[in-house]
């Protein structure tokens, strides 16, 4: 092999360098049906078959799949050793074959956390307890241990190329947000104006990150609302919160708008209050800073102006990746998990979303994306300073 690495390739030197460090033999990805999305990470393609993808110190990773499959995977070219099975008996013996190959006693490194209760790891948790169970039987000699600190080591720091498809990923979600609120009009359901978001960004080349929300009116007071057939009226907030995913990277933005020409007194002042915590969190982003901090310059600036803690019932902010809620460091409150203390650093990113709910009334929220930079940060969207109105 000749050439720059590419972007999984490196992915899979960083991920050896890990293993070896921590004297583990390998790191072993077993999955169906697009469970485990460190799989695309890896192999740059959709595998829904059953698969294996193992990553031993040292030496060659490998890839075990459908022989229908093999030849996409191949043609990704992002690990060159692509073994074919027919049968699901196959399957079995070459993935025992080849680890007890690696090691008799193996130490394989699974995608877990050792308490999600505790640790927030869902990023991570991403093997099926079936899995877990089947492995554990195919391999009694081996000691699993959790693929936490490896997965972090991957996914937290962006590489140049993972910021531009971020980037990307950004100008999409701006423009179907754009597409959003020309659809917004009174007697327009909340599911058409996600309708057309969406279309727009499948005529991109992306998906949305996640299903997008369309909160009108009362819903707005429900920051995870789930978009429905409300037709959007005169005088309400309708907050639409949408990320679209770009060859694996995802990008989450939010924006309040009034359907009408003057908004009531406290509609405006849950806006420029969202908005004055929502600027002042970004401005507090810089390398080394504890998430906490972030979410504290929110949530102070929220209380100050008199509204109630439950009012703002989440966390400032999350990182985001291959997953929308990604891993790394939560903006959320001291305390709330042990991700409230990490670190933020360069080339992290993460969204600064502040929100007021009024239950009864409405809600505003007000979402952009920030990279993490040597300096300080770079906003990636760019959410308006006023409260639009239609
Ligand atoms: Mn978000």
């Amino acid at each position: 092999m000749c050439g720059v690495p590419n972007m999984s390739n490196s992915k899979i030197i960083k991920a050896q360098e890990y293993l070896k460090k921590h004297d583990i033999d390998l790191w072993l990805i077993v999955t169906a049906e697009g469970k485990d999305i460190h799989s695309p990470f890896l192999l740059g393609t959709r595998c829904y078959g059953r698969h294996a993808i193992i990553i031993p110190k040292e030496g060659e990773a490998t890839v075990i799949c459908t022989l229908m499959e093999a030849p996409m995977v191949q043609k990704a070219k992002q690990i060159e050793k692509v073994v074919a099975y027919k049968k699901s008996e196959e399957f079995t013996e070459k993935l025992k074959d080849m680890v007890y190959e690696i090691s008799k006693k193996p130490v394989i490194a699974l995608n877990y956390v050792e308490n999600l209760y505790t640790e927030g790891g869902e990023a991570v948790n991403t093997i099926t307890h079936g899995d877990y169970l089947a492995l554990k039987d195919l391999f009694p000699d081996a000691t699993f241990v959790s693929a936490q600190k490896l997965l972090e080591n991957l996914r937290m720091i962006k590489t140049m190329e993972e910021v531009k498809l971020h980037e990307k990923a950004v100008k999409i979600a701006l423009e179907a947000m754009k597409k959003a609120i020309e659809t917004i009009k009174p007697g327009v359901t909340e599911v058409e104006v996600a309708a057309e978001a969406e279309y727009f960004m499948r005529k991109r080349g992306a998906t949305p990150s996640f299903p997008i929300i369309v909160a009108s009116g009362p819903n707005s007071a429900d920051p995870h609302h789930q978009t429905g057939e409300r037709k959007i009226q005169e005088g309400d907030l309708v907050v639409i919160d949408l990320g679209a995913e770009y060859k694996l990277r995802t990008s989450d933005i939010t924006w309040t708008v009034y359907v009408g020409e003057h908004p009531p007194e406290l509609f405006q002042r849950m806006f420029n209050v969202a908005l004055e915590a929502q600027r002042a969190a970004i401005r507090s982003v810089k390398p080394g800073v504890e998430a906490w901090k972030i979410d504290k310059v929110a949530r102070d600036i929220i209380l100050k102006h008199g509204f109630k803690e439950e009012d703002f019932p989440h966390s400032t902010g999350h990182p985001i990746g291959i997953d929308v809620h990604d891993i790394g460091p939560l903006l959320g409150e001291k305390g709330k998990s042990k991700k409230a203390e990490m670190k933020l650093l360069p080339g992290m990113i993460v969204t600064i979303e502040p929100g007021i709910y009024i239950q009864g009334k409405g809600g505003v929220r007000i979402e952009d994306d920030v990279l993490v930079t040597e300096k300080g940060h770079k906003v990636l969207s760019k959410t308006p300073d006023r409260l639009i109105c239609i």
